[in-house]
């Protein structure tokens, strides 16, 4: 008896390991540096953001310059929303755990050098937010920071500028490499830089050249637009614009309140985090995989010498996908990446939106897709591969639907080549292994959408490795 009560135990104590080390490989450590109050974008980016932070560890909040705000850092305005969370923050937890404390989030509202670009970095150019990021950094905690961008990139180039000049080359690479950042284009003039200075540093960012004075090519632009440009219409415009916001967003309580009109796009520097939300298709170590932040390529991009100088290295940058608009044509190009996700995560925002006002019994939340097997498949050509989203649940006992999708553009199966997955939208399916002559990689995402309102999506990715016969 008294065996079996220790073996009890002990299995609890495992699974309960096995929860912890989960919660800690989910959980990531973040830091946002933004130029907020350049437009009213920022400000939306950092509502949004902070109805995901219990996602995450937000371990800084740091007001910055911008090639739009060359002389003047906002962090009152930081503060001002950081509040305006504090009084709903009660009522998120009603629904998710592990929202930061208001307190807690006001401590890590740093002020950088309000200077322009590379005027604010070198000798005496330290400021509380780029000592606060060394001191991010260099926690006793292995989990990589990441760092997206929203205006210029000056506080972090100091914080790298001081690490460099203090500390030995090793020292320096291993600061190096748990940095992670993912950048809204430049600007300013530090992030090339910062990329040239530091070849080794993980660094995502479409440079977005200004052709005819407009970051026309900038993968973010798949956020929200833009309705000025016929090319840019194979998203649905509709869920970003201004009356959309209005419903689901600004008459929202009092975070949704301090939503600004939106001048140009909606949230610009909102898929620098996007890809960091904890939905099953993101996985950010990778951008070249694809999700909601867009989908990002390893090469060196081309840029605008007269604009900023030309680009030094190798940076994840824009990739093209494929996709059926809203338009009922295909669009091929870099903003399809996020686009082709927007009516999940602006769902997504608007359930957490209500979550700031509603009861549990009087919201949605999302479902939990699952796998009956692993994410990781090997199958010979011409073998009949077994997908199943058995197991897959909902928090709410909500109905779930099934879509599977052959995400080709990350698989190095050529894209073009059919592939036939026997039922798209059963809850388990076939597919039969293509005729290759070489190994071949296919990503498969399953998406599990529940029937609550606004209705709510969660992925898996199946990632088949197709072997010659
Ligand atoms: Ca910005
Ligand atoms: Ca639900």
């Amino acid at each position: 008896m008294k065996l079996v009560k220790i073996l009890i135990v002990f299995a609890a104590n495992l699974i309960c390991l096995f929860c912890q080390a989960q919660e800690i490989v989910a959980k990531k450590r973040v830091l946002v540096l933004t130029d907020i109050e350049n437009e009213p974008d920022d400000t939306q980016s950092l509502i949004r953001f902070l109805t995901y932070s219990n996602q995450w560890d937000v371990e800084g909040l740091v007001a910055t310059t911008s090639v739009h705000q060359k002389n003047k850092i906002a962090v009152s305005k930081i503060k001002e929303i950081v509040t305006a969370y504090g009084k709903v923050r009660q009522n998120l937890l009603l629904h998710e755990k592990g929202y930061p404390e208001t307190e807690y989030l006001l401590g890590i509202t740093k002020a950088s050098y309000p200077e322009f670009g590379m005027n604010a970095v070198g000798k005496g150019k330290d400021s509380e937010g780029s000592d606060w990021i060394i001191s991010v950094v260099d926690k006793k905690d292995e989990r990589p920071v990441w760092i997206p961008v929203w205006g210029g990139a000056n506080c972090l180039a100091q914080a790298l500028w001081k690490v460099s000049m203090t500390r030995s080359s090793e020292d320096l690479k291993k600061f190096i490499s748990k940095i992670r950042v993912y950048s809204i284009s430049d600007q300013d003039d530090t992030g090339p830089w910062i990329r040239k200075s530091f070849p080794d540093l993980f660094f995502v960012a479409s440079p977005g050249y200004h052709a005819a004075g407009a970051y026309h090519y900038a993968t973010w632009s798949g956020i929200s637009g833009d309705k000025f440009h016929g090319r840019f219409s194979g998203g649905d415009f509709e869920i970003v614009d201004n009356p959309w916001l209005d419903e689901n967003v600004r008459n929202h309580g009092p975070l949704g309140a301090e939503y600004p009109f939106t001048k140009f796009l909606m949230e610009g520097d909102t898929p620098s985090f996007l890809g960091l939300i904890n939905n099953g298709i993101n996985d950010p170590e990778k951008p070249n995989y694809g999700g909601w932040g867009g989908r990002y390529e390893y090469y060196t991009p081309r840029t605008q010498k007269w604009f900023y100088e030309a680009e030094t290295r190798p940076i994840w940058t824009d990739a093209v996908d494929e996709v059926l608009g809203k338009d009922g044509s295909y669009h091929t190009g870099n903003k399809p990446t996020i686009w082709r996700w927007r009516p999940a995560f602006q769902n997504d925002f608007a359930a957490r939106m209500d979550w700031t006002i509603k009861g549990y019994k009087e919201a949605n939340h999302p479902p939990v897709a699952v796998l009956k097997h692993s994410n990781f498949l090997t199958a010979k050509s011409g073998e009949k591969i077994n997908l199943s989203g058995e197991g897959s649940k909902d928090p709410d006992g909500n109905t779930l639907s099934y879509q599977w999708m052959h995400y080709a553009e990350p698989g190095s199966y050529p894209y073009k080549e059919p592939l036939v997955i026997a039922d798209l939208n059963a809850i388990s399916t076939t597919l039969v292994a293509p005729k290759v002559t070489k190994p071949e990689t296919i990503h498969i995402i399953l998406s599990v959408t529940d029937n609550g309102t606004p209705a709510l999506t969660r992925y898996q990715r199946v990632i088949v490795t197709v072997i010659p016969e």
